[in-house]
């Protein structure tokens, strides 16, 4: 077969074979295997399933099995509104102290004037813990254990007593359960204990009959708000052989051949003003539903949704003896090593974590997608919307996962309901605002001190996603949904721009560039570059969409004028990107900050480009050169998709080994801020979706910023806008060929070394481009 045919029946094929194995040492049968020698002892060596919206991590014990549980609407508090009711009357105030400089004064100001009550937001829970006690296995030898990104199922192997024990945990999305089974080859090995463990302040466990086993109780309060939840972790064994026999808080498995556990679990939230569920009768349903399968079907059923998401993208960077090695080694060794195939399995993970960790109809992936086993994790594991959330969906569209978007366009249009009542309230202004966080109950007043969350463009920023979603997946219909939701944040800004003194240009007014201070007593100013750039972007979409929808009309044209007066990019006298309206930059006390907030303007926005504005672009650079190129998990990842922009491959894949190396990546490939935060993950993979393939409008770049050291591979399955699929191979660091399928009519400029092709692409139409064909 040759290659064009092999691209064409990739379809079936998830993974091309590699073009080129580098030792001889045979690939790893399974690319997408995550695998260990020992069991978890620390929370971040446990293995992650999940369906979107429940989920668990596998420690693989012996004597002792833990799976930690998750259901994403377990949160602190209940439904409740935090609008400071001072806010309004002092907020010019607060803005002639913006604009006199009197930095340090306003920030006091902020703080006893307007910001949020309570001044944190809620914090995602843990469920707590299933624990499968088996006291009669002792000394395990043969010891495996797994994690399949392309099946979804986690499997610990070892061989006790004389047996192998094979225990499969699935998620699945399909039963709404997370299913276990746990076999052995001999006949009657399994005896285990179930019973729940629970860090929550309110909670009880009880056998239910002979076979279940219920854990129920109330979220925690969340300051002065009352926990307003009640939760239900139902399970349910079922034995081949031998007995269950439930009492008191645990359930007992004597003499059984296999046993199929079942875990449902489910709260009372209903929506962010809703508690009203009934999480008893949901649990009970979706137990009595998922039992009338065996687990065999549960786990194929399941794993079948899941390939349906996961098999739409296959990468393949070439291998090296280094694949054949545990997980946990890869990791320890990568920044030495050289394991192109750990950077395609981190790949992939961060697509198996958004498919595991946001589907239709769950909560959005928080900063650590769903998996969370504390009552107060870092930073509340809630909504960062200053990058952090952001970030979690950047692969989104770029890897063919945007069902992955639904929950959080759902979570954009309740904020964009409760933060119309902040803007009023807050501002006296229409349509809708929301600051750095969020949380379940979609709360959107500044939080946690003024230094950090008086930043009134974390929905603008969410905006720019509902808009890219639509790019990719062009639909009427959808547009005409959002609209209403660009239309509102568009006019806030409207209604919020103030004038700035100096200059007359419109700028935001309390603002800050997020989370860095200026150096002058805060981080508080007016018109941070960062808001300028995602208020250019949020007033060009909603007008394209206005004109898209025949909605032109005055508000339209202020919306086009606004944008026309906001406080254009500078460059500072180092030649840098100035960060505030000011040449400051220097004087921040933090010149390696994480942070690189006015680099939006170069990704994920396209404001700055090589092309279009090589003045800016060249700033840009050098404001990341000053920034430097280590940071935490997330401000790491950002950087590699940075730097791809500016076509600096080099640059990328090293920023990128010292992401995948220990300090950055945890034994289970989690992303480590330090803590755990998924962002990096996420961000991650777009990274080397920018390093591959760059896509502006009907612009397509292909190996914008590939790296010498994957001089061979292939990617397929990727997308750009306007609903196109992007295959490519390369070997020797030339491209190999280029396969463009697209479903909408029309034209597509395809960029290679700065040579440009146009191509027709539409419904049925596919071309192959090869390098010779870009001279
Ligand atoms: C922002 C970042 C932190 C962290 C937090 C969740 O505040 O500055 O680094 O990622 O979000």
């Amino acid at each position: 077969m040759d290659r064009r045919n092999l691209l064409a029946t990739a379809g079936a094929a998830f993974v091309l074979p590699a073009m080129r194995t580098r030792a001889a040492t045979p690939p790893p049968t399974n690319p997408h295997m995550l695998w260990y020698t020992a069991p978890a002892k620390e929370w971040v060596e446990a293995l992650p399933v999940g369906n979107g919206r429940i989920g668990a991590m596998v420690f693989g014990g012996t004597a002792t099995e833990q799976l930690q549980l998750n259901e994403d609407t377990l949160w602190a508090g209940g439904p409740y509104d935090p609008a400071n009711p001072r806010a309004h009357d002092n907020m010019a105030a607060l803005r002639t102290l913006i604009f006199d400089k009197k930095y340090a004064e306003a920030e006091a100001f902020a703080n006893a004037n307007v910001m949020a009550t309570p001044l944190r937001q809620a914090a995602y829970q843990t469920v707590g813990s299933l624990m499968i006690e088996m006291p009669g296995i002792a000394a395990a030898s043969a010891y495996r254990r797994e994690l399949d990104l392309d099946s979804a199922l986690a499997e610990t192997r070892f061989t006790a007593n004389g047996a192998t024990y094979r225990r499969r945990v699935i998620a699945s999305p399909v039963d709404q359960v997370v299913a276990v089974h746990l076999t052995a080859d001999k006949p009657g090995a399994i005896s285990a204990k179930l019973r729940f463990t629970c860090p929550l302040k309110s909670w009880q466990a009880a056998a239910e009959g002979s076979d279940m086993l219920v854990l129920s109780g109330r979220n925690n309060d969340h300051f002065s708000i009352p926990g307003a939840l009640r939760f239900e972790a139902r399970l349910k064994a079922i034995a081949n052989g031998g007995r269950v026999i439930g009492a008191g808080d645990s359930l007992t498995i004597e003499g059984a051949d296999a046993v199929t556990l079942l875990i449902a679990m489910a709260t009372s939230y209903r929506r962010h003003d809703d508690v009203s569920g009934d999480p008893a009768a949901i649990t009970r349903g979706q137990i009595a539903t998922a039992a009338r399968k065996p687990f065999a079907r549960i786990a194929a059923d399941a794993t079948t949704e899941h390939r349906r998401l996961f098999r739409r993208v296959g990468i393949d960077l070439g291998g090296t003896p280094a694949a054949s090695l545990p997980t946990d080694q890869r990791v320890r060794q990568s920044e030495t090593v050289d394991d192109p195939a750990l950077a395609a399995l981190y790949f992939q993970y961060g697509r198996y974590l958004l498919i595991c960790s946001s589907r239709p109809g769950s909560q959005p992936a928080n900063l650590q997608g769903i998996w969370n086993d504390k009552t107060s994790p870092p930073w509340g594991s809630k909504y960062t919307i200053n990058i952090n959330t952001q970030m979690n969906y950047w692969p989104a569209e770029l890897t063919a996962l945007p069902e992955c978007v639904e929950p959080l366009i759902r979570m954009v249009s309740e904020i964009a309901q409760t933060g119309a009542k902040m803007a009023r309230d807050m501002y006296g202004a229409r349509g809708w605002v929301t600051h750095h966080n969020t949380d379940l109950w979609r709360a959107t007043a500044p939080i946690d001190g003024a230094k950090f969350g008086l930043w009134p463009t974390g929905g603008a920023w969410l905006c720019t996603h509902l808009w890219e979603h639509y790019e990719y997946n062009p639909d009427p219909a959808f547009l005409s949904r959002i609209y209403p939701i660009l239309h509102g944040a568009s006019l806030f800004f409207l209604d919020t721009l103030q004038t700035d003194p100096e200059t007359g240009h419109l700028v935001t007014n309390p603002s800050l560039s997020p989370e860095l201070g200026h150096g002058r007593g805060s981080s508080l100013i007016h018109g941070p570059t960062m808001d300028m750039q995602i208020l250019s972007d949020l007033f060009d979409q909603t007008v394209a969409a206005a004109r898209i929808l025949h909605k032109e009309g005055d508000t339209t044209r202020q919306f086009a004028a606004a944008r026309a007066r906001l406080l254009p990019m500078k460059v500072g006298k180092e030649g840098q990107l100035q960060e505030w309206p000011y040449d400051w930059d220097g004087s921040s006390a933090e010149l390696n900050h994480r942070h690189v907030s006015h680099l939006y303007g170069l990704h994920p926005s396209r404001l700055i480009d090589m092309d279009r504005t090589p003045a800016l672009a060249a700033a840009a650079k050098l404001t990341l050169e000053i920034r430097g190129d280590k940071a935490t998990g997330w401000a790491t990842a950002w950087r590699i998709n940075l730097w791809a922009r500016l076509r600096d491959g080099e640059r990328a894949y090293s920023i990128l080994r010292f992401l995948l190396g220990p300090e950055r990546t945890y034994p289970n490939l989690f992303d480590a801020h330090p803590p755990f935060q998924i962002d990096g993950n996420f961000g991650g993979t777009a990274g080397m979706v920018e390093m591959l393939v760059q896509n502006h409008g009907e612009t397509i770049e292909l190996l914008p910023a590939l790296p010498s050291a994957w001089p061979t591979g292939s990617v397929r399955g990727l997308r750009t806008r306007g609903g196109c699929t992007v295959d490519l191979a390369w070997r020797d660091g030339r491209l190999e060929s280029a396969r463009i399928a697209g479903r909408i009519a029309g034209n597509r400029t395809v960029i290679l070394n700065g040579k440009r092709r146009t191509i027709p692409v539409g419904p049925g139409r596919v071309v192959t481009l090869g390098a010779g064909q870009f001279a």
